[in-house]
């Protein structure tokens, strides 16, 4: 019982998005990395030279950083590490950048958790 509650506590309510057909696959995307539980992806739109996001592959609930729960702190962990070995095998060993967009006020457009990933030129602070 504790089990069925856990996972409806983690439970999606809001629909699918464009990510999860990226994860299994049915539209293409330009995967750099992949592991059980995340995905790294070249952004479509860069705001870099080199501009990736780093996603779980199953969203858990996670539509957005602010629905975190005390679950979901191996995986947060996980995908920020993740964040840091993709960008070094991108070679931004000069520094980079990583941003969570939340919700309407931080312009989140896709509603599954992201880590963006910008760099290969000088960033500026802050951003708008
Ligand atoms: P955000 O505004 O933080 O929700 O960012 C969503 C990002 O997702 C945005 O930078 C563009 C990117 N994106 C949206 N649709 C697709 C897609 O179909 N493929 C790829 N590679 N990126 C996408």
């Amino acid at each position: 019982e504790a089990a069925a509650k856990a996972a409806a506590h983690l439970a999606d309510t809001e629909p699918p998005t464009i990510f999860d057909k990226i994860i299994d696959k049915t539209i293409p995307a330009n995967i750099i990395y992949e592991d059980d539980e995340a995905l790294a992806f070249r952004d479509i739109g860069p705001q870099a030279p080199v501009h990736f996001l780093v996603i779980p592959k199953k969203r858990s609930g996670l539509t957005r950083l602010s629905k975190a729960t005390e679950e979901h702190k191996a995986l947060l962990g996980h995908l920020l590490y993740v964040a840091q070995l993709v960008a070094m095998k991108e070679n931004l060993g000069e520094g980079f950048r990583v941003c969570i967009n939340d919700g309407p006020n931080g312009c989140q457009s896709v509603y599954h958790l992201h880590l963006h990933v910008m760099g290969g030129r000088q960033l500026t602070w802050p951003p708008g």
